[in-house]
């Protein structure tokens, strides 16, 4: 099997929500049954923190996930572990920069399942395209509380920087992403929006899901 399509993978891009079960106000089955039903178009399991699930239970709640994502045919990514994303069967892994190096990955999982790497200037974009990213995350573009070791805020400066260098990977911009600041994430050169939550801690998860597919959708943004 061959490496995804660049524009099938700019697609999967467009509305990606990310979470773990310390995200969720309500059972993490529930919020992304009501994010999926309102129009993400990828989804990336990441439990991490102090009370982030572990073992048997980690397993447990990856695979309702993944049972999930198949239901609405989203594509499931599986944030730095590659054991669980192995026994998950995840379409993809999400690897920092002090994970294991995407050109490892890459020997390891073979060229169809997607990896998308953190980058933060040009030089991390430069090297996780020499190692085979299919996509990166660039941010933390606002300033976000979902990630305890987040690098400085940005700006969607990264984003322009990269696109500005010729770089036509498909990139989805992170951190801080609102109905409200989102337009100037995908005017700077974003693919599409990555986000926890403005998502998963939504009063109304379907509706404002629904309306973050209207604006990556629109042909204005
Ligand atoms: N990487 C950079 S910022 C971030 C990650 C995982 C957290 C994004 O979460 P939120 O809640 O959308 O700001
Ligand atoms: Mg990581």
């Amino acid at each position: 099997m061959t490496r995804i399509d660049i524009e099938d993978m700019r697609r999967l891009l467009k509305l990606y929500f990310i979470m773990g079960s310390v995200n969720c106000r309500q059972s993490p089955e529930d919020t992304l049954t009501a994010a999926a039903a309102g129009g993400i178009t990828l989804f990336q399991f990441r439990e991490k923190g102090p009370a982030a699930l572990k073992g048997a239970a980690l397993l447990r709640l990856g695979q309702q996930l993944r049972q999930i994502c198949r239901a609405y045919n989203i594509p499931f990514i599986v944030n730095d572990d590659l054991e669980l994303a192995a026994a998950l069967d995840a379409d993809g892994i999400h690897v920092g920069q002090d994970d294991l190096p995407a050109r490892l990955i890459r020997e390891q999982l073979g060229e169809h399942k997607i990896i998308g790497v953190s980058a933060h200037n040009l030089t991390e974009a430069r090297q996780a395209i020499a190692d085979g990213a299919d996509y990166l995350g660039v941010g933390p573009v606002y300033p976000t509380s979902s990630k305890n070791d987040a690098q400085a805020v940005r700006g969607t400066t990264v984003i322009e920087e990269l696109r500005r260098s010729g770089l036509s990977i498909p990139v989805v911009g992170i951190g801080g992403i609102t109905l409200e600041n989102a337009p100037p994430v995908i005017r700077a050169g974003a693919d599409g929006l990555s986000i926890i939550s403005a998502i998963a801690g939504a009063e109304d998860i379907h509706e404002t899901t629904r309306r973050f597919a209207q604006l990556v959708t629109a042909p204005s943004s």
